[in-house]
């Protein structure tokens, strides 16, 4: 066995998603990269997975299917990878250092290449200096001058991680630092509390009685790679792999909630609170509200905290009679509508009962139906439905009318199984926190939902037929009216054409939901966080269309999609257009990205009746019948 780290194997699978995307594979690419961020973002070490549980541990893995996972094996068994020494033989470039510089894809590399000879980033220099790629044809003075810029500012910045791959990772080192006895109150704050999209680093707040024993703790956490500065109320640390940076701050037992709104931020939020403060004649600061006027004459102590000990103290005496819940505060109204008590209740983790986007080995998943199915059961799901990809997406293999038809024997039978004999529960279900967990009240621990009060005395589920069905070009669908008619669940999908002029992508989106099979709209704009932009299109015009047509909007729950994004959400909710929070699984450990659509949904102001989904099956199908 080969010694090789996560952050290694990362960037192999990362650069030969970069070969294929230049020999224009259409699917290779995304599948390595995703391979390559869930490697990169991983808690433990994939050589000792690899150890413990062979090839099955590396197939359990994200965004990890036969091939990649043999690739990985191969790596670790003999410290190379032959495929990709044939692809860096044919084209010897380093990849991982070109595309650093914004502007520079796989396939300028290739073309750089070619032209120029260029290998890596000396040679790029070089090349920009002597004005050679103005000279290359399509290139142009402007790529010239846009590169010779990403190369000035070198590359692209701060790295930033995906909420749903870096939050597990956060959620275990809260756990290791509870367990420790150390600290009376720890939680986490900044952008992860309020469940941004991507999360730059991991920001710790704590209440500790002996702060020396509890940063001794922290700085000695197993995966820390280096320690950056090791004091008594702040302490910062970087991971090993993946390499994000953690801090962690101690704060006085009397500030903690005071402190849990400043490093929760946002800072517009957090400026909008202290100008209110100023207002009432006080001062907040990350130790609570002090009173800078009130002389000791006059019955107080300058400078001295009056209030701070909890987050709900500190808004109500700003005039707050609600708490945002931190994945609203942006400074977009929600400090105007806690102020009059007219927060909406937002929806729930926990509140979504089905999975609504799943794909299995029919096409381009990892897991058979039966095993996706029993994977959402042990989350505790009550329903899924099966949307495998349809026949014009010939890189997922996509499905045509015939094999739709046997697919739903197959689910017919597995509901029958299901029903006979249901699959037993064998571990209990997943602690999903509730709101109240983020709102940081001490002591108040994880709550796990009970199967009896959701009336599971027996386990209860069903498999619902369905598809992601191509939106072509001029609008249709790619399967034809009957077949859709027989599904239980039609989703449709952009997944080509994403240039259209807005007018053509508008009308061609309309006439896709105009078709009444038409149940949901599949991850509605295609945007990748941080890789692809939106596809551009009138949306107050396709809410208008989807509430005409009665089409829910999906919240695409998946890391690198989460689409809708937050303010579209909140148009949707305002426009009374019904939404989904579906996970988009290709494989089982995947189901369990739902809490993150839960999150996005929260960030969109969305409450339990805007989400389709949290209804139970019966009235779901009832609901979706009557169009
Ligand atoms: P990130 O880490 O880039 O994803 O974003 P945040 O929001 O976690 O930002 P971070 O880690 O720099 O700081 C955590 C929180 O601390 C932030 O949300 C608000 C607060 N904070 C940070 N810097 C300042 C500052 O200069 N002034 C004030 N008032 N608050 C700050
Ligand atoms: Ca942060
Ligand atoms: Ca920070
Ligand atoms: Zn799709």
């Amino acid at each position: 066995m080969f010694q090789i780290r996560n952050a290694d194997i990362a960037k192999i699978l990362r650069e030969m998603g970069g070969y294929y995307q230049m020999e224009n594979e259409p699917w290779r690419p995304r599948a390595y990269e995703k391979a390559a961020d869930s490697i990169e973002s991983l808690d433990g070490q994939v050589e000792q997975i690899y150890r413990e549980d062979g090839l099955k541990g590396l197939l359990a893995l994200a965004g990890v299917g036969q091939r990649i996972a043999g690739h990985i094996e191969e790596l670790l068994k003999t410290g190379r990878l032959k495929v990709y020494e044939t692809l860096k033989k044919k084209m010897p470039v380093d990849l991982t250092q070109l595309t650093s510089i914004e502007g520079i894809g796989a396939k300028t590399v290739k073309e750089l290449y070619i032209k120029l000879k260029i290998k890596n980033l000396k040679d790029l220099k070089k090349a920009v200096s002597a004005h050679k790629l103005s000279k290359i044809k399509g290139f142009g003075k402007r790529t010239e001058d846009n590169i010779r810029k990403s190369l000035d500012s070198k590359t692209r910045g701060p790295q930033r991680y995906l909420l749903g791959y870096i939050y597990p990772l956060a959620q275990r080192l809260k756990g290791k630092l509870q367990a420790s006895g150390l600290f009376q109150s720890i939680e986490i704050g900044g952008s992860l509390r309020r469940r941004q999209e991507t999360v730059g680093d991991l920001d710790y707040l704590g209440v500790a009685d002996n702060p020396k024993a509890a940063m001794e703790f922290f700085v000695n956490l197993p995966g820390v790679g280096r320690v950056l500065e090791h004091g008594l109320s702040k302490s910062e640390i970087k991971m090993e792999h993946g390499g994000i940076q953690v801090d962690l701050r101690l704060v006085p037992r009397q500030s903690w909630g005071a402190a849990l709104i400043y490093f929760t931020g946002d800072l517009g939020h957090n400026i909008k609170l202290r100008k209110m403060a100023i207002e009432k004649g006080w001062k907040l600061s990350e130790y609570g509200i002090t009173s800078p006027g009130l002389a000791p004459s006059r019955g107080g102590k300058k400078g001295e905290v009056l209030f701070g000990k909890s987050e709900e103290e500190v808004y109500k005496k700003l005039g707050l009679k609600q708490v945002p819940p931190p994945e609203i505060r942006t400074d977009s109204g929600e400090i105007e509508a806690a102020q009059q008590g007219k927060l909406p209740t937002l929806i729930d983790y926990s509140e979504v009962r089905g999975d609504l986007q799943i794909q299995t080995d029919w096409t381009d998943g990892t897991a058979s139906i039966e095993e996706m199915a029993k994977a959402a059961i042990k989350l505790g799901r009550e329903y899924i439905a099966i949307t495998d990809h349809t026949k014009t997406l010939h890189v997922a293999h996509g499905l045509d009318e015939k094999r739709l038809i046997q697919q739903g024997k197959e689910i017919d039978r597995l509901n029958v199984k299901f029903a006979k004999s249901p699959p037993p529960l064998s571990s209990p279900l997943k602690p999903t926190p509730k709101a109240s967990t983020l709102l940081g009240d001490p002591g108040k621990g994880e709550e796990f939902p009970s199967l009896e009060g959701r009336g599971w005395g027996r386990v209860k589920f069903r498999i619902l037929k369905g598809a992601e069905v191509n939106i072509l070009k001029d609008g249709s669908l790619d399967i034809d009216d009957k077949t859709l008619s027989k599904l239980d669940i039609v989703g449709v999908s952009v997944h080509s054409h994403f240039k259209l002029s807005i007018e053509e992508q508008t009308a061609r989106i309309i006439r896709a939901l105009s078709n009444p099979n038409v149940d949901i709209f599949f991850h509605p704009t295609t945007r990748m966080v941080q890789k692809r932009e939106p596809i551009e299109f009138d949306f107050e015009a396709v809410l208008k269309a989807a509430k005409k047509y009665r089409v829910a909007l999906e919240i695409n729950a998946h890391p690198q999609r989460l689409d809708l994004r937050d303010t579209m959400i909140r148009q949707a909710v305002a426009a009374g257009v019904k939404l989904t929070i579906d996970s988009d699984a290709h494989a089982p450990i995947e189901l369990d990205y739902i809490q993150f659509g839960e999150a996005q949904a929260r960030r969109g102001w969305a409450t339990k009746k805007d989400i389709l989904n949290t209804m139970p099956v019966g009235q779901l199908l009832q609901y979706l019948a009557k169009k």
